[in-house]
């Protein structure tokens, strides 16, 4: 069975994930496109899906009896809307992260889910698809003994003008949040948040870098340096350290060079590249569910835990270092 599939953004990921079902992956056809911005809709229709309709509205779209799922890469303070009604219309749905920028709007879905009775919902933390990540995961379970801390970074080279304070933790830690959550089979109990003296390549709506304490009922300590203007590349470090020994993530793959006097080895600097397998790994999991008409991965569970660990993490960023706590709400029977 194909799946038709509907977009509603269509940006950088947005683009590029109907680049991956139209010409990458198996079982998928883009046959719907909406944006607020028509004009990029209609690019994407030129360049990638000649056949596909345009729609003036994101509900349209999902109401359409030629769209069979819908993939939600509107910026994330439109994506519940959409989850929203994409779940009243019986059609499983691809939301890019976060799943809701509040818990409070990640709960609304959580509970419109459970209602309809059926997992429909596959939030976008594509990290838990990373070959890299699920290496990392077999390690600590099988080799690093219990894990005691982690430290990691989050490095973007650059952020638009519009990226500010709150953002580093609902667009960008956002990804840490789940993962770690993941890695660990673990739950977050309190986050603080340290900020060194701002880089100058930062601007005024925005405190950058940031450093975030995340500690876990398991009493797991991790610290994340999220720093989105670091210049010189994109990079993603995780150092899982056990009672037996250390474990971490692995570089992307580079060629090693010897070179004018340098032992060299290039850094990536775009996150579409560094994770490009694990989307096309993501997506052939919802086009695969989505046939069937349900959804698997990343829950909307895993999609509101992380909301309300993103919400303690943005009011920890007004509290000079003190510890938030972290709330732990009772797991519906959907998602056990
Ligand atoms: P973008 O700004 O490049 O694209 C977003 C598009 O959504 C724009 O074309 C905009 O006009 C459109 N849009 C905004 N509001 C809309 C609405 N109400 N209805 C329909 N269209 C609307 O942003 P980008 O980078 O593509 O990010 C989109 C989402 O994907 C965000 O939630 C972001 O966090 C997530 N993302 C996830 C990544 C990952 O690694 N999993 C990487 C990059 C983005
Ligand atoms: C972006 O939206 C993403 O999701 C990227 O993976 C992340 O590294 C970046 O910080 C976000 O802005």
């Amino acid at each position: 069975m194909t799946v038709r599939i509907g977009v509603i953004g269509t940006g950088a990921i947005g683009r590029d994930h109907a680049r991956r079902i139209q010409t990458v992956l198996a079982g998928g056809e883009i046959v719907a496109l909406s944006d607020v911005n028509r004009a990029s809709a209609e690019a994407v229709r030129a360049d990638i899906a000649p056949k596909a309709e345009v729609f003036a509205t994101g509900e349209e779209l999902i109401a359409s009896a030629s769209v069979d799922a819908v993939l939600v890469t509107s910026w994330g303070t439109t994506h519940e809307q959409y989850v929203l009604a994409a779940i009243a219309a019986g059609k499983p749905c691809f939301c890019e992260k976060p799943l809701a920028t509040t818990a409070e709007g990640a709960r609304r879905i959580v509970d419109a889910e459970v209602k309809a009775g059926r997992r429909l919902v596959q939030v976008g933390f594509m990290r838990r698809y990373d070959a890299g990540y699920v290496a990392l995961k077999e390690a600590v379970k099988t080799h690093t003994g219990a894990p005691i801390m982690v430290h990691a970074a989050h490095r973007n080279p650059t952020v638009p003008e519009a990226y500010i304070t709150p953002m580093a933790i609902h667009d960008t830690l956002i990804h840490e949040i789940d993962v770690f959550r993941w890695l660990l089979d673990d739950d977050y109990v309190s986050a603080r948040v340290i900020f060194p003296r701002k880089a100058a390549r930062s601007h005024g709506r925005l405190r950058d870098p940031q450093i975030v304490v995340l500690e876990t009922a398991k009493g797991v300590v991790i610290d994340v340096e999220i720093f989105v203007n670091c210049h010189y590349g994109y990079d993603i470090q995780c150092e899982v350290v056990g009672e037996d020994g250390i474990a971490r993530l692995p570089e992307p793959m580079a060629i090693q060079m010897r070179l004018g006097a340098k032992l060299q080895n290039a850094i990536l600097t775009d996150w579409k590249d560094r994770f490009v397998a694990s989307y096309d790994v993501e997506l052939q999991d919802f086009l695969k569910a989505a046939a069937q008409g349900t959804a698997s991965g990343p829950t909307s569970w895993d999609g509101y835990m992380a909301a309300v660990t993103s919400d303690a993490c943005v009011a920890a960023q007004d509290k000079a270092g003190e510890a938030v706590a972290i709330p732990h709400p009772a797991r519906p029977a959907l998602y056990a």
